[in-house]
């Protein structure tokens, strides 16, 4: 399973190519953009096992660094300043790290 079988490639090209800018991302517009938020529950689960490079279970902060990445792999990396705020957005329970629940909540209030 790769992003483009989920995602419509020109989607996922305009939502990386309007944040590329250092400190310009964000992620409920750029969740909008990619098409995530109009995903079912089951596809968004499948974007975060994509996302979840290490299979451990959870987007740790070094994953949620290449986010970006994971949709398309000539994206940039979030500088630390957005990977710390899309952390504290995402991470509910305060563990630091996302879930796949934290995850899908995190698309569904965007
Ligand atoms: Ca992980």
């Amino acid at each position: 399973m790769s992003m483009t079988d989920l995602l419509n490639a020109e989607d996922i090209k305009k939502a990386v190519g309007a944040f590329t800018a250092v400190d310009s991302f964000d992620h409920k517009k750029f969740f909008q953009m990619v098409g995530l938020k109009k995903k079912s529950p089951d596809d968004i689960k499948k974007v975060f096992h994509i996302l979840d490079k290490d299979k451990s279970g959870f987007i740790e902060e070094d994953e949620l660094g290449f986010i970006l990445k994971g949709f398309s792999p000539d994206a940039r990396d979030l500088s630390v300043k957005e990977t710390k705020t899309l952390m504290a957005a995402g991470d509910k329970d305060g563990d630091g790290k996302i879930g796949v629940d934290e995850f899908s909540s995190l698309v569904a209030e965007s």
